[in-house]
């Protein structure tokens, strides 16, 4: 029974002595990390000196760059014989972040798996396709072991031959898929190209990189599902820390496991309800590696207006990262923005690739957009107009001049994982 009322729904006092009680643990474990036994020291606090969640607010920030100093083991709050599984980060540059997990933290994170599930509907009467991969990303083995907590039947297809996987959501009965916002289009045109479509298939939970309310509707619409987002991150467990519920309207964030906080990324100063900055996160329930005040780098807001699902606190959809932000010639922007406008023009497709250079000292955008099968003539040449239309929209939208380039239908990359929709060149000679 994955629908825990009394917890998702706990509010005011009960909440927060919980939380403190909780925090004191999570401060107290965490007194064992090097790293933090110092940063509290400066700090001048310890978990004795915790009585309410207000106190919160004395303790240090801890940043990406901190985890990664203390790669490989460095976080670990519980000695070595007690962590049964690792994953990591899947950071670009550098070593990754090695998470580990207690036996405890498996089934807490199951646990908050099979919550999101069970709150958009899903049962054990239902087939669940697992299309991420299943290596050190935690997106894999995380939704694997929730959704078998809900009793589903899990097909563990993990990523790649995507006609396989149509394949075996028909034959299988898949009522649910697990993918990212980008595969999961990439399986939509496949599925348009072989002429088929997937009856059993009702609902889509998607997550782990940024996508809009656009892209639901385009998802929903050409695979008749409702698709909700789910989302997390490696330092949290991974997947599972807030999901969206029927309503669609905003993610709950699971207070009862993690205490967030919005603050504005440029001055740490704590943000209000309906203000938009950056999510940082204190883990309540995680035991190898608790996490203070971790800054995700995530830019959200606060949504205050109660749901009518009675559930608890919600964030809204990722806007995009404070550290992928672009500033193009001093004005900020997110590729979620660029995405949106091409998603409201029907002659292309799902699919585009940024390229920002340096010339002449000016920065220059350049947006390669793969053409719309349905409105390719097979020509690229007579399709002026419609670039220039494009380029008129971004720029009304982004207030920044770009360069759009037409490319034909099918010649961009794809992705199976997480997108990479970015190439930043400036800083190549
Ligand atoms: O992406 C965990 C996950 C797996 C979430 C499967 C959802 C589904 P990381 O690889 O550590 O973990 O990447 C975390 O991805 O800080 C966000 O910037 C981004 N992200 C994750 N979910 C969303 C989402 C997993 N729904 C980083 N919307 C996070 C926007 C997301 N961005």
């Amino acid at each position: 029974m994955f629908w825990d009322k009394e917890r998702e729904t706990l509010r005011g006092k009960r909440l927060e002595e919980l939380q403190a009680k909780q925090l004191r643990w999570t401060v107290s474990l965490a007194e064992n990390v090097p790293f933090y036994r110092e940063r509290l020291r400066e700090a001048g606090i310890s978990a004795d000196d915790i009585r309410s969640t207000d106190d919160l607010s004395r303790l240090p920030f801890t940043k990406k760059t901190d985890l990664r100093e203390g790669y490989p083991f460095g976080f670990f709050a519980v000695p070595r014989r007690e962590i049964v599984r690792v994953h990591t980060t899947s950071g670009t540059t550098g070593k990754p972040t090695v998470v580990g997990y207690t036996q405890r933290d498996i089934d807490t994170w199951s646990d908050l798996i099979a919550r999101n599930l069970t709150m958009v509907g899903l049962t054990a009467d239902d087939t669940f396709q697992n299309a991420v991969n299943y290596g050190l990303f935690t997106g894999g083995l995380g939704f694997h072991y929730g959704a078998e907590r809900t009793g589903m039947m899990v097909v563990p297809s993990a990523t790649g031959n995507t006609k396989r996987q149509i394949e075996m959501i028909q034959d299988f009965g898949v009522t649910a898929l697990h993918c990212t916002p980008g595969y999961a289009l990439h399986i939509t045109e496949v599925i348009e190209e072989m002429g088929v479509t997937l009856d059993s298939l009702r609902i889509g939970c998607f997550g782990a990189e940024a996508w809009s309310e656009t892209m639901r509707h385009e998802l929903e619409t050409r695979l008749a599902i409702d698709a909700y987002d789910s989302y997390g991150m490696s330092e949290m467990y991974g997947p599972g820390v807030a999901f969206e519920c029927t309503e669609k309207h905003g993610l709950h964030i699971w207070e009862d496991c993690y205490l967030p906080e919005i603050i504005d990324p440029a001055t740490g100063e704590t943000l209000g309800p309906g203000e938009k900055g950056e999510l940082v996160i204190t883990s309540l329930s995680k035991e190898a590696m608790p996490m203070i005040r971790y800054r995700t780098g995530d830019i959200t807001m606060f949504i205050e207006d109660e749901c009518p699902c009675g559930r608890g606190l919600r964030i809204a959809r990722i806007m995009g990262r404070s550290d992928d932000m672009l500033v193009i010639r001093g004005i900020n922007v997110f590729p979620s923005q660029i995405e949106h406008v091409l998603l409201g023009i029907p002659e292309v497709g799902d699919q585009f690739m940024v390229y920002i250079d340096r010339v002449h000292h000016l920065d220059e955008m350049t947006i390669d957009v793969e053409m719309n099968r349905s409105a390719f003539s097979g020509e690229l040449g007579d399709l002026v107009g419609l670039q220039k239309q494009i380029q008129q929209r971004l720029q009304e939208a982004l207030s920044l001049r770009t360069s759009v380039r037409l490319v034909e239908p099918g010649s961009l990359p794809r992705f199976e994982g997480k997108a990479k929709r970015v190439i930043d060149r400036r800083g190549d000679l």
